[in-house]
């Protein structure tokens, strides 16, 4: 029998992890065992700031009362059909989040790659039955920095040799242009059998790389020129992250709901996941018009899990909490406040040079090289002063906090970024 309620110390868990895991990931060294809000504990108690929100997939915050509540009666029910059989909450969650988004239908699945993964091929198909593209001609436009999920396809058109190396061979059929660049978007949809443009409205990974205002408005008006799909991947930037409902959104300024404002640059196909199920579960879904969604036709696509009743519990959960806890102006005001916070600081410290971000994703720019250990040294620090953070590459550190984090909560853990900058 084995047990997991043993009293490892942090050393033996990490111990543990290292003889019997893979080692595909390299994690700060501090090992959680509660969550609850924006604050994680460690197994000797400690308590933290949580500022990566595993990537933005806890928005709602740890262990949010109202979506664990959904998860556990829905567990206790119903946990899985199948889509051979109908059940009761599938239906009345593809109504909640259509509505939610403005869109037509949505195609669920469980992981960002997942959703992603059906994104292309949703293009794809769409290309060769709507547009007439000839038969496995067509091309997808991506960006330079790009990250989507780690599949062998979504690999093959990464710029990033570690995500890329020796897991070839690759798809074909995508066009690398520069982030943030409309005339090679441009020049790139005038080539021959281009069906879509797929972008993060914002890099995450790349290291909060934000473009210029227009930048996606200028994407939605040239893929409607060219006739190609504008394809937005929000599994992380979504969800209230950047201060609006989706960060195509612009500088919308809906209260909730998306009302389409002008500034609205609505995609072809939304991709979601992450904080559609507030951290709980795996949910990932995509969204379309039925001009588009309705090439899929049944028994061609899917997954087992895919828009399972669990799945569906959660995400509707996890969307009316955004809502009636008005995490979008929320993540906006604090994300103000965080920024100009950061630039005061930088201007005492020359550890730090930049700050960069939209609502509460953002990240620092520490003045050394990539692959210093500068950054990661400076995590370490921030987590013995009770706040964890990691670098995405070399010398930028992440900051993502749950956006239920209150202003005050917020200023505190300014006092001790600054501390740990100004101690460094
Ligand atoms: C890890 C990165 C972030 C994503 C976007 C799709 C996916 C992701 C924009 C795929 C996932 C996660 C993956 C996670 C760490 C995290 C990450 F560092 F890997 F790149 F956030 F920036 N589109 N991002 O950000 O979603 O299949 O993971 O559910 O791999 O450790 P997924």
């Amino acid at each position: 029998m084995i047990s997991t309620m043993e009293n490892y110390t942090s050393e033996e868990l990490m111990q543990l992890e290292d003889q019997h895991g893979a080692h595909n990931y390299h994690p700060l060294p501090v090992v959680l065992t509660k969550g609850e809000g924006v604050y994680v504990w460690d197994v000797e108690g400690k308590r933290y700031y949580d500022f990566l929100s595993a990537y933005s997939a806890v928005n709602q915050g740890h262990c949010h009362p109202v979506i664990v509540d959904a998860m556990i009666n829905q567990a206790k029910t119903l946990t899985l059909t199948s889509r051979a059989f109908y059940n009761d909450v599938l239906g009345v969650y593809e109504k909640h989040i259509t509505e939610y988004f403005g869109f037509d239908k949505v195609l669920p699945m469980n992981t960002g790659a997942e959703a992603v993964e059906t994104a292309i091929k949703l293009c794809r198909k769409w290309a060769y039955e709507k547009r007439g593209i000839a038969e496995n001609a067509a091309k997808i436009i991506v960006c330079e920095g790009n990250f989507h999920g780690r599949t062998t396809t979504i690999v093959s058109f990464s710029s990033d040799n570690d995500a890329k190396n020796n897991f070839g061979p690759f798809t074909p059929g995508f066009i690398k242009i520069p982030y943030n660049d409309v005339k090679a978007l441009e020049e790139a949809l005038k080539e021959e059998n281009v069906a879509g443009f797929l972008v993060e409205p914002i890099q995450g990974e790349a290291g909060v790389y934000t473009p210029d205002e227009d930048f996606l408005t200028n994407a939605r008006a040239l893929c409607t020129k060219y006739n190609a799909l504008f394809i937005a991947d929000e599994v992380q930037t979504g969800i209230a992250r950047t201060g609006s409902l989706l960060a195509v959104c612009g500088n919308c300024t809906c209260e909730n709901k998306c009302e389409k404002q002008a500034t609205y640059n609505q995609p072809d196909i939304l991709i979601l996941g992450k904080a559609l199920s507030g951290g709980v579960y795996p949910v990932s879904a995509v969204l379309a018009n039925n001009e588009i969604m309705n090439v899929i036709k049944p028994g061609q696509h899917g997954s087992t899990f895919g828009g399972n009743p669990i799945a569906g519990a959660v995400a509707v959960a996890a969307l009316n909490v955004v809502y009636n806890e008005n995490l979008i102006q929320n993540a906006r005001r604090l994300g103000n406040i965080f920024r100009s916070e950061m630039q005061r600081i930088i201007e005492k410290s020359d550890l730090v040079v930049k700050v960069r971000g939209k609502g509460l994703l953002n990240a620092i720019i520490v003045n050394d090289s990539p692959d210093s250990e500068t950054a990661w040294n400076l995590c370490l620090k921030l987590r013995d002063n009770g706040l964890l953070a990691k670098p995405t590459h070399g010398n930028i550190i992440r900051f993502a906090p749950p956006l239920v984090m209150t202003e005050e909560q917020l200023m505190e853990c300014v006092a001790i970024i600054e501390k740990t900058i100004l101690e460094f």
